[in-house]
């Protein structure tokens, strides 16, 4: 930054310390030039951040997350179970540097086994409640420190994608539970799963119907209404407010249309493109 420059020397008025700034300060200081200064910095320290899918197992969870990325962020296709993605068992992350036009993104993307899959499905999400809790905690061990590192390690989940399955009907108890208890911990941006299964018309009655569903029941998903703040926000989040949940397509097979390869699930009636970004 450019040095602080006074229009007068602050020790020349005589009653003001040679530490303290006068009350009128005129002429130029150079405060624009720490935007560039911060721009500078963001773009070499670069942002973290963490995402985690949720739901029952089958649901394309881990697809899915192949499909945002365009790779294989998770290691499947076990000997004897070629073509498809080995059940998760445990939660487990992975981390990928992405770099665009010198921005650097250190993503991580926590999996999480199936829940709800046991007779007795009580407590099923406290493996998952407590994993989100544990990366609090050990952020604030560290941030209490007296002597801290500079840059924290950050591996609290900052946004959580809940698979809702395919029904067509409402939220089932099972996830209106879950979604009460996840909300209150973490961003939740809930996702109708494999939605090649339903018509258009039936997804537009689902997406109504969970709509419904989330605010009878008080699950405040994201973006919740103190991120509405800003006049311009507060326009985006109403408009991600309608379209949620987002309907969601995974494949992580490629296949040739019109000469380009695609990401996407051929079926007897045609290939189901599934809209990626590179990593
Ligand atoms: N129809 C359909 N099937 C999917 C979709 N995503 C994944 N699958 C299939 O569903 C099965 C389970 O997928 P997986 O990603 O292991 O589910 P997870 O248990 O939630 O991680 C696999 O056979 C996938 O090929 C989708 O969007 N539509
Ligand atoms: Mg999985």
């Amino acid at each position: 930054m450019d040095p602080l420059r006074w229009s007068s020397s602050p020790s020349s008025s005589g009653t003001s310390s040679p530490r303290t700034p006068p009350c009128e300060m005129l002429g130029y200081v150079g405060i624009e030039a720490v935007l560039d200064q911060l721009k500078i910095k963001a773009m070499k320290m670069g942002f973290e951040f963490n995402i985690m899918v949720v739901g029952q197992s089958g649901l394309g969870k881990s697809t899915m997350v192949n499909t945002l990325f365009k790779s294989k962020v998770w290691k499947s296709t076990p000997p004897g179970l070629v073509g498809t993605i080995a059940q998760t068992l445990q939660l487990h992350s992975v981390t990928h540097v992405i770099e665009e036009k010198g921005v650097k993104l250190k993503l991580t993307v926590t999996d999480t086994p199936g829940f709800g899959d046991q007779i007795n499905n009580d407590k099923c999400w406290d493996p998952i409640l407590n994993y989100i809790n544990e990366q609090y905690e050990k952020y604030l061990q560290e941030e209490i420190l007296i002597t801290r590192q500079r840059r924290i390690p950050d591996t609290r989940v900052h946004c959580c994608v809940y698979f809702v399955p395919p029904t067509g009907h409402c939220l089932r108890p099972l996830d209106i539970e879950f979604l009460q208890r996840l909300c209150q911990t973490v961003n939740v941006v809930p996702v109708i799963a494999r939605a090649d299964s339903l018509t258009i018309e039936e997804r537009e009655n689902f997406r109504r119907q969970i709509q419904h569903d989330l605010k009878t029941h008080c699950i405040d998903v994201y973006p919740q209404k103190c991120f509405d703040d800003d006049i311009n926000d507060r326009i985006l989040n109403s408009k991600i407010r309608e379209r949620i949940p987002f309907a969601v397509v995974g494949a992580d097979r490629e296949h040739l249309v019109n000469g380009k390869c695609v990401l996407g699930r051929k079926t007897k009636w045609g290939i189901v493109e599934a809209p990626t970004s590179k990593i």
